[in-house]
């Protein structure tokens, strides 16, 4: 989020689009109930009506997949109509900048495609450049080639009448939300957006939030309060893991992950620091190599020095393109790439995609460690039903872990917001944190390597590694200390003081910090974490920041991009609503982007720091799959062409090949249906530890299908049925659930039915059917890989006999 949970309250409008956020953000909607009872209109736009829908001004149905025609059209009604933020936009966005004459979009693809490598050459997409290397710029918007006339022209194609017969929404319906959120385009109005997976879980997922980010911006909605575009993040600490490197292609603090064509840290630093030749411009990330510096004396300590790069050689290092999320991991451990691994507190088998080819590739492994509370579908893949024990040779280890309640460690809520939680009570029997055993299986391993040596022992016995496992010395360390004494500005830090913020790190090796964005969570006075404090100014207040409460990143920071909430004099554009103000020489109210004054003394820099031209992206040259978002169907999709262009897919979309994963062809007869899936409000993800919840599992006991009385009927089903649903890659027993809930959707002058099954059910709890995801597709996002799990195809019968359910 760039804001924050209790920040909804100060929207006027709230659009809530691919998230049933009532059902799995519950306290999200506290504060959209608050909003709404000042008066905010909110709006749910989503295939299926849900408990969301319910409590919202009105709810919008589309087809799973066509958000970005959705959103396209209100881009164009906004710019047709003159409701966009003139000021804000030309200061503050790359509207004004000139796009390079190389640039071109035609028949659904961007200049510089390489069919063979399906992905772009970026450099046709460049700014062009003044004398001194600035991108040149119109605040007139009078030339052709600046990025707002471009957009226009972009987006002109994007009329009612296409946007309706892709999406499935009448015109009328189109109005109504284009009419509500465009109206927040002015001074003293905020929108926010708030979005999940409904947005991510596809191949144009990063284009959906792209997208938003870009109306969002258009009216002047980033930074200020109430605004902002915010990502409800999943499983309670996926910010704090996100934050901290879960993903494979980033270090802690979003450094980028080693390749290995950088084999130095000479080279990482050369290819991965941006250089702005703009005085104004803060290009933040030109700090990335004392981040890095201070990382590695983080992990190796006394042994990192200038001499041996800060031991960057020790890192591993990805192949150049190697994609190691899911869908490749999987595909890799298919074919038989893959000896053993850890698994923690995560059920694959269950919840990736195509998991009948999860489970198969499974076999293919020698060992695998699950740390779990339960016996799951992954750790007991096995003896899956189909399966013969005797003939899967993998040693799987169960390795029982502490569950929440049982372990202390922070926790970072979507809103950056970096909280404390404590034990509750210690873990029963011999179960341990995953922390606790990472550390002594580390420690055992460190053991060996020093009695017996090995090949490439230095990453392992160089390591700064703790000998217990102490979450709080975890967290000191990821804030970092002062390697030896030094001299700031006048001031003398001791060499073991904390480091008191990011600003002060630095690349020669006297500082250490495991995680530069946490860098001020934890000074010499103690966790901020563990802060409750409920103290505000009354500017504070006003707008509910709660500075005192918890920590949040980056320094404090509650809404990110707020020096795009005042003019470039310093002033709020909303008095009424003010984020930050420039009073008497200083800033008050939000810890600004930043405390250089305001833009208009010349010493300012401009407001969105984290882009190297300062600058907020309307042409986003750094996406994979173009600069701007354009709508694709979804790689499965009922429609044979793309009623925007020739190019039907996502040109760049992931996909795995093995024998295990056909696909649907474009109109399909065999698979006429789209298929979504989602969470349950009475279950938590792939259901492995809900299952195991009694009264959890009486409320919601089984595989079920929602689908509308239309479809029903036609496929002569009724509500109860036990049905097959099938894909190109699997089936699944369910019961049918016939409801007004899902509706058909009238596409391209003709029919299209839309079904909805939840992803918690799984073999291991007997009589609740099994995985959909079976059915899904291992196809991904070209940005992140994320799956496309929001939108595939499929075909449902009344079963002829009945055998899981
Ligand atoms: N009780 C409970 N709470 C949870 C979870 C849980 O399992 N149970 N899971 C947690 C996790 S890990 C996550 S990531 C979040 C997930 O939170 P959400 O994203 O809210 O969950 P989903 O149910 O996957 O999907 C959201 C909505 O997207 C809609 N949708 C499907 N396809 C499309 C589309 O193409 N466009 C649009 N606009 N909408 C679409 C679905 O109909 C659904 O209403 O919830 C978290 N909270
Ligand atoms: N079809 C479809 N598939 C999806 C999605 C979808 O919308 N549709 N959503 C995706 C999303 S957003 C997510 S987040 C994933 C989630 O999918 P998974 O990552 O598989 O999530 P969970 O079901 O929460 O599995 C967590 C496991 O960890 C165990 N566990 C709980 N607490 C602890 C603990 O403290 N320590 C340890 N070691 N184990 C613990 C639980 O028993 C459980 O088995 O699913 C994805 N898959
Ligand atoms: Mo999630």
């Amino acid at each position: 989020m760039t804001n924050h949970w209790t920040d909804i309250a100060n929207a006027d409008a709230i659009l809530i689009m691919g998230s049933n956020a009532a059902e799995h953000h519950p306290i999200s909607f506290k504060w959209v109930l608050k909003a709404k009872d000042k008066g905010a209109k909110v709006m749910h736009v989503d295939p299926k009506f849900s408990r969301t829908s319910a409590r919202s001004d009105f709810h919008v149905p589309l087809r799973s997949g066509t958000d970005i025609a959705f959103m396209g059209g209100l881009v164009k009604y906004i710019l047709d109509n003159d409701k966009y933020f003139h000021e804000y936009v030309a200061e503050y966005t790359n509207a004004a900048f000139i796009v390079g004459k190389d640039f071109s979009f035609s028949n659904g693809l961007f200049a510089g495609f390489d069919k063979s490598k399906k992905s772009y050459n970026k450099k046709k997409w460049a700014f062009e450049m003044d004398k001194n290397g600035v991108p040149r710029r119109d605040k007139t918007f009078k030339h052709d080639r600046c990025v707002l006339n471009l957009m226009h022209k972009h987006y002109s194609r994007y009329n009612l009448d296409k946007v309706s017969s892709t999406t499935g929404v009448p015109k009328k319906e189109l109005m109504r939300v284009y009419e509500t959120f465009a109206a927040t385009g002015k001074r003293d109005q905020a929108g926010t957006i708030m979005y999940a997976l409904g947005w991510t879980q596809h191949t144009v997922g990063v284009q959906n939030i792209r997208l938003s980010a870009i109306v969002q911006l258009l009216l002047g909605n980033i930074g200020v309060a109430g605004g902002g575009i915010n990502a409800l993040r999943g499983e309670p600490n996926v910010q704090g893991s996100t934050d901290h490197c879960i993903l494979y292609h980033i270090l802690p603090g979003y450094l980028p992950v080693p390749r290995a064509k950088w084999d130095s840290l000479e080279s990482y630093n050369k290819a991965n620091t941006p250089v702005s030749n703009d005085p104004q411009s803060a290009n933040w990330w030109q700090h990335k190599p004392k981040y890095m510096v201070s990382l590695l004396k983080g992990w190796f300590g006394d042994n990192a020095t200038p001499e041996n790069g800060f031991g960057y050689d020790w890192l591993p290092r990805c192949d150049d393109n190697g994609d190691y999320s899911y869908i490749f991991l999987f595909d890799r451990m298919y074919k038989g790439e893959v000896k053993g691994g850890f698994v923690y507190g995560t059920n694959p088998a269950q919840s990736a995609p195509n998991t009948n080819k999860v489970r198969k590739a499974m076999e293919n492994l020698d060992w695998l460690v699950v740390g779990e509370l339960h016996h799951t579908e992954t750790s007991d893949f096995w003896r899956r039903p189909g399966a013969d024990p005797e003939k899967i040779g993998t040693e799987v280890f169960l390795l029982p872990s502490a569950q929440r309640g049982e372990k202390e460690g922070s926790v970072t809520n979507s809103g950056r917001w970096m909280m404390w939680h404590y034990m509750a009570q210690p873990p029963i029997a011999q179960s341990k944190p995953m922390g606790a055993m990472v550390v002594d299986i580390m420690n055992a391993v460190r053991r060996l390597y020093r009695e017996e040596n090995g090949v490439f022992p230095e990453p392992i016995v160089n390591m700064d590694w703790p000998t217990d496992y102490n979450p709080d010395m975890m967290a000191k360390r990821n804030n970092g200390w002062f390697t030896r004494d030094v001299e700031i500005g006048g001031k003398l830090y001791k060499k073991g003081q904390q480091v008191p913020s990011f600003t002060k790190l630095t690349d020669d090796g006297s500082t250490v910090s495991t995680n530069w964005l946490q860098c001020g969570s934890y000074p010499d006075s103690g966790n901020l974490a563990k802060r409750r404090d409920h103290d505000q100014t009354p500017m504070q207040k006003n707008i509910g920041l709660f500075p005192n409460f918890s920590w949040a990143w980056p320094v404090n920071r509650r809404v990110l991009y707020n020096r795009a909430s005042v003019d470039p004099s310093g002033k709020p554009w909303n008095p009424a609503k003010a984020v930050i103000e420039w009073k008497n020489g200083k800033w008050v109210g939000d810890i600004p982007d930043g405390g250089w004054p305001p833009l208009d003394t010349g010493k300012g820099r401009y407001p969105f720091i984290m882009h190297k031209e300062g600058h907020a992206q309307l042409f986003g040259p750094g996406r994979q799959d173009g600069p701007l978002p354009e709508h694709y169907e979804p790689m499965e999709t009922p429609l044979k062409s793309n009623p925007f262009s020739r190019q039907l897919n996502n040109p760049c979309a992931k996909q795995a090949f093995s024998d295990a994963d056909a696909m649907a062809k474009p109109g399909d007869k065999r698979f006429p249906i789209v298929l979504t899936t989602y969470c349950l409000t009475e279950h938590w993800c792939g259901g492995g530890e809900t299952r195991n919840t009694p009264v959890l599992l009486e409320a919601e006991p089984q595989q079920y299908v929602e689908m509308s009385p239309q479809l029903a009927k036609e496929k002569d089903i009724e509500n109860g049925d036990v049905v097959i649903v099938e894909s190109a890659r699997g089936r699944v027993e369910a019961v049918a659930m016939v409801t007004v809930r899902m509706r058909p959707f009238k596409v391209e002058g003709r029919i299209i039915h839309e079904v909805g099954m939840p992803f918690c059910f799984g073999w291991t709890t007997p009589k609740c059917g099994d995985a959909v995801n079976r059915l899904t597709p291992s196809v991904g996002d070209p940005n992140t890989t994320i799956p496309e799990y929001k939108a595939s195809l499929v075909n449902i019968r009344k079963a002829d006999k009945v055998t899981e359910l």
